[in-house]
């Protein structure tokens, strides 16, 4: 990380106390302190890490003495609070991230300067949290960041997943995984709290009876039981005195000694059942937009939702004793379908266990949840067995034939005799034994709001994957394009350019994004872009000393910067991108002398464990890499680096440094993408299809700053209709098919031409996102782009004027809008009070 920089620190900055002050004073104390009681160690036996420790200690001692001043105010307050329920939380490393909201990256630096130690070096320490697969789980991490900035009551809630995303490892070529054990060492950041864990009931049968009221009811007699036991991490908002908590629940189990299994001296059984329960919590499922039906991660989701519904329920009656109002006090937002077993979960609990009647019941679900979309690939749409759910959690099976049969009844009014539309609106898929409950279904009907993650995706949705729904209920329907949180993408991310940032106009961007505007005065002011150039190189050293040092390439830092970095998936079409890549070796074996644009190729990504043909493109990727950056008649023009584990640590450090951002999914694919946002925030120029938020990147940046390709969704969906035949392409195009050929005979495999057949026969003969329509396309842009980044002073003008109009992905507008649009919450703010005597 870049050590000859400073961040600015905001004025939140007090005296107090050695375990919460903010002066230099009382810092050094405190990590001394902690250093001491709390990792054991002196100055001379410490290791960086267990100084990484004592700085993250704390910083946690001082935001956790925020969290319960935010806490008291809330409930003084009465407050309306927003639970953001996912299974996945990418949160990156935390106290890099503290430092920065707390506004004292600087001081604490200094203080440790004072003592020879260098605050960047220990914060790489931190192993981070990676609990998430990519978009959707830092999504949720960045809208925490903003909700907290916003002075808005929050709770995140999803699963302390014991192993977060895989470690990825390349071996020849190919992508290894190890498992990620980011506990083994602590987490400075948590703190338990056995004293709220939660009961989860599974398995077993229904009966039912009538009470002495006279009321039917419904007695669930679960098979087993586990327990949930929440672990608090504090979410500080930047430059306020709000922290909000993200509560991740740890399965337990509920007998410690089976007591049927001990009594019988079955203590090996004992012991086993104990892991079975244990296993809710084990492991991150390492997919991104595909669904593999497994009753383990039905297990995780029921159980984190089982834990976090019943958490808000025992709040909310200490404080109100009562549950009618619920609705007015409680947003529950369901971040994807992942969560929307909690319709069914509420509704049991409502009647079940609180005794209300379904009218009620319904009334006050439907009031309490939204739903966000992310998607619109068909196999990501999760449909769960009828038989297994039945098996798991019998009664929500029960609860969700209820609320389908009195949703039909209404949609039969609505629609007489329209039967096929009442089979598509269906809670249940299909007939007889493979019958599905569609979680999606269940979402849409279960919610007040369903919103779409980019313009373009919204309206895809409604005309497409949720039609009939929208058909319906035209008013639940509504758009919320992504953000992204200015303060990790470009304040600790981008220390450099942050600091030019607030030296030319100041710091008010840092929370209210739409300022940056005030840069485009700026981009045609020679001095200016030099230093916006320079602050460029130095990050792209800094990354190129990272490639030398992790992959052993050197590359040259004036080549451009052509970065992609996302998961390994079909429709990203990282394939394109290798296609582009040969197309340049091959111009240049034609024609050693023809006048190439030097580029710097960057990759990093993670395939799922089972995506066979996307582990087989970053064996591509490897293998091109092994022949184009060893071959001497290329003279250093092409290189090519695939970054093994690409996380969110090292993706702060690839923004920062990229000049090309490749957003290159086949139209109508990508809902919204967020890393586009991150990259044109820092800088970079965008090379895109009109797919997801690229569409509103494009419009708010100008046309003239942003590299267009390819099809757009219509003719996406035309070609499709008419019949695509990738071969038409293929005859036509002499470039493309010596870029084919070239992998087919085996030159970047050692002469095998079996090992990239799987890739190759699957654009030759089938091509579903439509490379080879694509590939022309995308070829003459790229080649613009050289020409354009030949004209260094426009260049930097188009990246200055990018930045500058970032100010729409900023998270706080997002969340903005939820705010005032989906759940109906405002701002509290907290006072910050330092504690008496009094207060024992
Ligand atoms: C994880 C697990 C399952 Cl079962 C399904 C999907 C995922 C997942 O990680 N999805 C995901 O990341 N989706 C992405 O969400 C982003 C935030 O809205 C979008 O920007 C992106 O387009 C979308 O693919």
């Amino acid at each position: 990380a870049p050590q000859d920089t400073q961040v600015p620190d905001s004025g939140l900055v007090r005296v107090e106390d050695d375990r919460t002050g903010m002066s230099e004073q009382s810092l050094k104390r405190a990590i001394v302190d902690n250093l001491h009681y709390g990792q054991g160690k002196d100055n001379y036996f410490a290791t960086p890490y267990d100084y990484y420790m004592a700085i993250a200690r704390s910083m946690r001692d001082r935001l956790i003495k925020r969290r319960i001043q935010t806490a008291r105010t809330h409930i003084q307050e009465d407050s309306k609070v927003v639970y953001y329920l996912s299974a996945e939380f990418l949160m990156g490393r935390y106290t890099g991230n503290s430092l920065i909201n707390l506004g004292i990256y600087e001081r604490v630096r200094k203080v440790l300067r004072e003592s020879g130690l260098e605050l960047d070096d220990l914060l790489e320490k931190e192993h981070e949290p990676g609990l998430g697969n990519g978009g959707l789980g830092r999504l949720a991490a960045c809208y925490l960041d903003s909700l907290a900035t916003l002075e808005i009551p929050a709770v995140g809630y999803g699963i302390r997943y014991e192993f977060g995303i895989f470690e990825q490892e390349i071996r020849n070529g190919w992508q290894a995984e190890r498992p990620d054990k980011w506990l083994s060492f602590g987490n400075a950041w948590e703190v338990s709290l056995p004293e709220y864990r939660t009961e989860v009931k599974f398995g077993g049968h229904t009966e039912s009876y009538t009470d002495t009221k006279g009321r039917y009811q419904t007695n669930w007699i679960p098979e087993h039981t586990v327990f949930g036991i929440p672990y608090d991490t504090p979410i500080p908002g930047y430059g306020v005195n709000t922290v909000n908590i993200l509560r991740l629940w740890k399965a337990e189990s509920s007998n410690e000694f089976d007591l049927d299994a001990f009594n019988a001296g079955d203590y090996l059984g004992a012991v086993a059942n104990k892991m079975f329960s244990e296993n809710i919590s084990k492991v991150l499922y390492p997919n991104d937009d595909t669904v593999q039906g497994k009753e383990l991660r039905l297990e995780q989701q029921y159980f984190f939702v089982s834990c976090s519904l019943q958490d808000i329920i025992r709040r909310h009656i200490y404080h109100y004793n009562s549950l009618d109002n619920l609705h007015e006090k409680s947003a529950i937002q369901l971040n994807d379908t992942h969560p929307s077993i909690g319709i069914a979960e509420l509704m049991r609990l409502l009647i079940d266990v609180h005794q209300m009647d379904w009218e009620q019941a319904w009334h006050i679900t439907q009031n309490c949840f939204a739903y966000t979309n992310h998607t619109l690939l068909p196999e990501a749409l999760e449909r769960w067995s009828v038989n297994l759910f039945g098996r798991l959690l019998p009664r929500h099976l029960e609860i969700i034939y209820e609320i389908n049969f009195r949703f039909l009844s209404e949609v039969r009014k609505r629609y007489p005799g329209d039967n096929e539309r009442i089979a598509r609106l269906s809670l249940i898929e299909g007939e007889g034994a493979d019958k599905k409950v569609r979680m999606a279904n269940l979402a849409c009907v279960g919610s007040r709001k369903i919103n779409g993650v980019a313009a373009l995706h919204t309206k895809l949705l409604q005309q497409d994957v949720l039609r009939d729904f929208y058909e319906l209920a035209p008013e639940k329907f509504i758009n919320k394009t992504n953000g992204v949180t200015p303060r990790r993408w470009l304040l600790l991310g981008n220390p450099r350019l942050s600091n030019l940032i607030t030296e030319k106009i100041g710091e008010a961007w840092i929370t209210n994004l739409d300022e940056l505007r005030k840069l485009e005065q700026f981009a045609d002011d020679p001095q200016f872009r030099q230093t916006w150039r320079e602050i460029k190189q130095a990050n792209k050293q800094d990354l190129a000393a990272y490639i030398e040092r992790k992959n052993h390439i050197q590359v040259d830092t004036n080549s451009l910067f052509d970065v992609q970095v996302k998961r390994l998936h079909e429709y990203k079409r990282q394939l394109l991108n290798v296609l582009h890549i040969i197309t340049l070796y091959n111009r240049i074996k034609r024609n050693p002398n023809e006048d190439i644009l030097p580029r710097t190729f960057i990759f990093g990504g993670k395939a799922a464990p089972g995506y066979f043909i996307a582990k087989l493109i970053i064996k591509l990727i490897n293998s091109v890499a092994a022949v184009v950056n060893d071959d001497p008649s290329l003279e250093g023009r092409l290189k090519v680096a695939f970054l093994s584990n690409y996380n969110v640590s090292m993706s702060q450090q690839i923004y920062a440094a990229a000049e090309l951002s490749e957003q290159i999914s086949t139209a109508g694919k990508e809902a919204s993408g967020t890393g586009n946002m991150k990259f044109a925030l820092n800088g970079a120029l965008t090379i895109g299809t009109l797919d997801g938020a690229n569409v509103e990147i494009r419009e708010e940046v100008g046309a003239e700053n942003f590299f267009l390709c390819g099809l757009t969704t219509p003719e996406v969906y035309e070609l499709k209709a008419k019949g695509y035949n990738p071969q038409e392409y293929y005859q036509s195009n002499s470039e493309l098919q010596e870029v084919i050929r070239l992998i087919a005979c085996g030159h970047f495999s050692d002469g095998d031409s079996q090992l990239f057949r799987p890739l190759l026969d699957s654009l030759l003969y089938n091509d579903k996102y439509m490379l080879f329509a694509d590939y022309q396309s995308y070829i003459d842009t790229q080649d613009r782009v050289s020409q354009a980044y030949r004209q260094e002073d426009n260049w930097t003008r188009m990246s200055i004027l990018n930045t500058a109009r970032m100010g729409k992905f900023s998270s706080d507008r997002a969340i903005s809008e939820y705010c005032k649009e989906i759940w109906h919450v405002e701002p509290v703010p907290v006072e910050f009070k330092e504690y008496s005597p009094e207060d024992m």
